[in-house]
């Protein structure tokens, strides 16, 4: 299923909502890859906060307190390395097409 064509509005319009959970000091799935509009939501399972930062500045969103989550939306194409500021070994990479 799914239109690999779609771009744009129409894009917008079939906007789909992502999960990444962050547990055990990692990002899970550590590589994702979403269209432009769509939403994803970083899920903290951790008893600690984390961030979701990307190695560009392109999103940051701060501190990520335990049960709480952080949601932003991918509106620009791209590789997005990213990583937890608190704990830098902690990497994953959104690519927005
Ligand atoms: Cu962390």
């Amino acid at each position: 299923m799914g239109f690999a064509m779609a771009t744009g509005a129409i894009a917008d319009a079939r906007a789909e909502t992502y999960v990444i959970a962050i547990e055990q000091m990692r990002f899970n799935p550590p590589a994702l890859t979403v269209n432009r509009g769509d939403q994803i939501v970083w899920v903290n399972k951790d008893l600690f906060a984390h961030t979701a930062s990307a190695t560009s500045k392109a999103f940051d969103s701060s501190s990520i307190a335990p049960n709480a989550s952080w949601h932003y939306v991918a509106r620009k194409a791209g590789s997005y390395p990213y990583l937890c500021t608190f704990h830098p070994a902690m990497r994953g990479t959104l690519v927005v097409r």
